[in-house]
């Protein structure tokens, strides 16, 4: 068997990038290391969730009040566990933990970053076989180092993230990170047990040809919204021609499909959540740090997205991300300057 020496692993990547950087410490790199090795371990269960019993619910519910999957604190578990036992995080916060995680050791409390997470995204979809996700967020301290992590380390604008990514665990198992010098997808070779660089410098179409909504609210969406989704569905040859509606369900999976193919995602505001369902701090900032780097846009309907100043560690935000043309004619209609 020919060994492709071309193909960098994620730790060569990342190790890459610290050579180009000489004043970088390494930390950034060693965390990202470690979310890889959390990734790995989740796919291989991710990919048996039918032949043991780790599928269905564990009949406890978390914070948000959902029902959690066995597979849902399994991959909490590699998460927190990777990251505590890193020289790199201080800390974390995940959607499955009522509060913030403090590892408070000598070695954590070095550390200049903390880290957020959805540790399975679309985990409604574990029993169907339906693509799902793993979503990160990291921050640099800005607490005294040498100290335990605080609060307001966490609860910082989506602008401040120095990293954010995701995994997505399906046909194949891919890792999507961004840092300000661009986005790169990796894609789990499991013939060597390693994340590979395969999608180089990824960049999001300027626009594309599908909308991804649930248009089961279609119904409860402000008046703009809805103008909006009707225009989508009214395209013909003389403004770009019918677009086609795509929704899987699990944001990552949306996501990483406008980011490949253009395209927009929507999570509305609706009646039961009228600021939104999606959480800001663990699925909206990563998703739309990643998508704006790439070149698109990302907002709450109103204000950009990474510089909402959050409050607390689990608010909502309604979402709309996508391909920067789609996203202008979206802010078309909501300003009602189109429609
Ligand atoms: P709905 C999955 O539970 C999730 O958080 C996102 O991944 C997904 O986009 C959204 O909720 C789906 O929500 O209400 O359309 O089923």
């Amino acid at each position: 068997m020919t060994i492709n020496r071309k193909v960098q692993t994620l730790d060569e990547f990342t190790l890459q990038q610290l050579r180009d950087f000489p004043l970088a410490t390494g930390e950034l790199s060693s965390l990202l290391r470690d979310i890889g090795l959390a990734a790995k371990r989740i796919h291989v269960e991710v990919n048996k969730a039918g032949l043991v019993d780790i599928l269905g619910d564990t009949g406890s519910t978390n914070v948000q009040g959902e029902e959690v999957k066995k597979l849902d604190v399994f991959a909490n578990n590699q998460m927190v566990g990777v990251l505590r036992h890193g020289i790199s995080c201080a800390g974390i916060g995940s959607e499955e933990l009522d509060d913030i995680v403090v590892f408070d050791d000598e070695t954590s409390n070095k550390s200049k970053y903390v880290c957020l997470f959805d540790p399975l995204d679309g985990s409604s979809n574990i029993d169907v076989n339906v693509s799902i996700g793993t979503i990160f967020s990291v921050f640099k301290r800005v607490s005294e180092l040498g100290k335990p992590a605080i609060e307001a380390d966490f609860l910082q604008a989506g602008s401040n993230q120095v990293a954010a990514g995701y995994i997505i665990y399906g046909s194949s198992t891919m890792l999507v990170y961004a840092t300000r010098r661009g986005v790169n997808g990796f894609t789990l070779d499991q013939s060597i047990g390693e994340f590979t660089l395969s999608h180089p410098d990824m960049k999001c179409p300027e626009t594309g040809k599908m909308y991804s909504v649930n248009h089961g609210n279609f119904f409860q969406y402000e008046e703009r919204v809805k103008k909006y989704i009707t225009a989508c569905q009214m395209k013909d040859s003389t403004n770009g021609g019918p677009y086609t509606q795509r929704y899987i369900g699990s944001m990552v999976s949306d996501v990483h499909r406008n980011l490949i193919k253009g395209g927009i995602f929507m999570y509305p505001g609706i009646l039961d959540k009228p600021k939104g369902k999606l959480r800001l701090m663990y699925e909206c900032n990563p998703c739309a740090f990643i998508v704006e780097v790439a070149g698109g846009k990302a907002t709450n309907g109103q204000m950009r997205i990474l510089d909402i100043v959050p409050t607390k560690l689990h608010q909502r935000t309604a979402f709309f991300t996508g391909s920067l043309k789609m996203m202008e004619e979206l802010e078309g209609y909501l300003d009602g300057t189109l429609g």
